[in-house]
């Protein structure tokens, strides 16, 4: 990188916080998924202020800039090259007193997912966007590839819930984009905008976030189940339950295996069957709630869609539950190289599109290993691909990329997106056409160049973007 270049960015974020060792440079270079990548320096800064220092001297010097933060992303979304500055705002987490009429709270884009609950939860609010990465993914990261989770059949996506942002552009403006406002319909929404760009359009250094009450009495439900079809049937019986359903996720045989081997545990369902469906509804606390679920409970039971099924209600119970569900992501990187897919498909068609998937998988005779889990309830499935086998690594990808190439024209045709959760970064970025239309991607472009005129925003994610310096 050029000297002139570091000297400057030295003293603009001190230089206790410019990393340059190769240690630091691989590491803030790559995200959770290990794509390789290495940055040329890294620059750790306390301030919106010295954010905007930062980008203005990346445009005169014409450096790109690599927003990021835990770097728990599963996209390649913050991949950089020695070309690159890695600008991780990790020290930017504050974290405001929540406001408790406008239920809102003020945070800094460097603030973990699980410091915002902690903080919340003292004042008996939370920001209802759980992730199984909550200790480490942080705000800013979350509100850039607009994070999805657990919930989402209950509160949405993380979009739902900004009220504001505080945004620092390449040319080292800072605006401040909503200003709190719960409505507010003076033309086009630039915040919704930014929320999901991944970082290719502004760095997000501030957010307003909406807080709600959490619920007052939860449960939780772990059934084992034959089929797709099963799991299909259970979730229209969960649909017609006396409660409010907060999530309905799934996981196959498989990853509960690889799950309970990581955490030397087992599993308290007696008769575990080829899927797993874990149910997470509130419920009130009086005697007449809780008897028409459990009346609820009995009947589904008996129409013998489930195998087996326990119920969960202490805080300790549940905990035990969703560590099988929330572990698989971890015991499957433990375990050796990964290729991931995260996927969305119409909820009706999610039984269907997952049995052709893995009827696939089966007429391709692909060696590496198929776990299946995720988000059922919002119709997004993900597919890990294991290289269990040990194949050389070149293989193990020509191996998957022959899968990928026969699953995105399927996903196409059951209308599905290549990207539900996670972003495109990197890694999908080939694939976007399948969910995107030409006109979009014209208008991406157009947009991309509004903001970043000279591609030096994340460049190369979600699109390629021509540079024209
Ligand atoms: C989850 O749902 C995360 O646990 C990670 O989105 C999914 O590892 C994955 O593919
Ligand atoms: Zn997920």
């Amino acid at each position: 990188m050029n000297p002139a270049f570091i000297e400057k960015l030295k003293e603009i974020i001190g230089e206790a916080h410019v990393l340059l060792g190769d240690t630091d440079r691989a590491d803030y270079g790559k995200d959770w998924t290990r794509t390789p990548g290495i940055a040329g320096a890294v620059c750790l800064p306390k301030t919106a202020q010295e954010v905007a220092k930062a980008l203005k001297l990346c445009s005169e010097f014409k450096v790109p800039v690599i927003p990021s933060g835990g770097r728990t992303g599963l996209a390649g979304g913050i991949t950089a090259t020695e070309k690159d500055l890695a600008l991780n705002l990790s020290r930017m987490n504050r974290l405001d007193p929540v406001d408790l009429l406008g239920r809102t709270v003020r945070v800094q884009a460097g603030v973990t997912t699980q410091a915002l609950h902690e903080h919340c939860e003292s004042v008996g609010l939370t920001w209802p966007i759980d992730l199984a990465s909550k200790g480490t993914s942080q705000i800013g990261g979350n509100l850039s590839t607009n994070a999805g989770g657990v919930r989402v059949i209950r509160y949405g996506m993380a979009r739902r819930w900004v009220l504001a942002l505080q945004i620092v552009l390449i040319n080292g403006e800072i605006i401040e984009l909503n200003q709190g406002l719960e409505k507010n319909n003076t033309g086009y929404d630039l915040l919704q905008l930014v929320l999901g760009s991944e970082g290719t359009l502004a760095v997000i250094t501030e957010a307003t976030l909406k807080l709600v009450p959490p619920p007052i009495h939860s449960r939780a439900f772990l059934f084992s189940l034959k089929s797709y079809e099963a799991l299909n049937h259970l979730y229209e019986e969960v649909r017609k339950a006396p409660c409010t359903r907060t999530s309905f996720e799934f996981f196959s045989k498989k990853c509960l295996e690889k799950v309970i081997q990581k955490l030397n545990r087992s599993c308290k369902l007696q008769n575990t069957s080829s899927f797993l469906a874990l149910i997470d509804i509130e419920v009130g606390q009086n005697a007449d709630e809780l008897n028409r679920m459990d009346e609820w409970l009995a009947s589904t039971l008996e129409k013998g869609i489930v195998e087996d099924g326990l119920a969960a209600d202490s805080s300790a119970d549940q905990r035990n539950i969703w560590e099988l569900r929330e572990g698989i992501t971890e015991s499957l990187q433990m375990s050796g190289l990964v290729r991931k897919y995260d996927l969305c498909v119409p909820v009706k068609t999610c039984e269907k599109f997952l049995t052709e998937a893995e009827e696939l998988y089966h007429e391709l005779r692909i060696q590496s290993e198929l776990y299946v889990f995720g988000h059922y309830g919002d119709g997004s499935p993900h597919l890990n691909f294991l290289n269990s086998k040990n194949l050389d690594p070149k293989d193990f990808h020509s191996e998957i990329n022959s899968y990928e190439r026969e699953l995105y024209p399927l996903l196409k045709k059951h209308c599905g997106s290549v990207s539900a959760e996670h972003g495109v970064g990197l890694l999908k970025k080939n694939w976007v056409v399948y969910s995107r239309t030409k006109a979009e991607m014209n208008l991406y472009q157009a947009i991309k160049k509004a903001f970043d005129p000279h591609g030096l925003l994340n460049p190369g994610k979600i699109i390629d973007s021509p540079i024209s310096s």
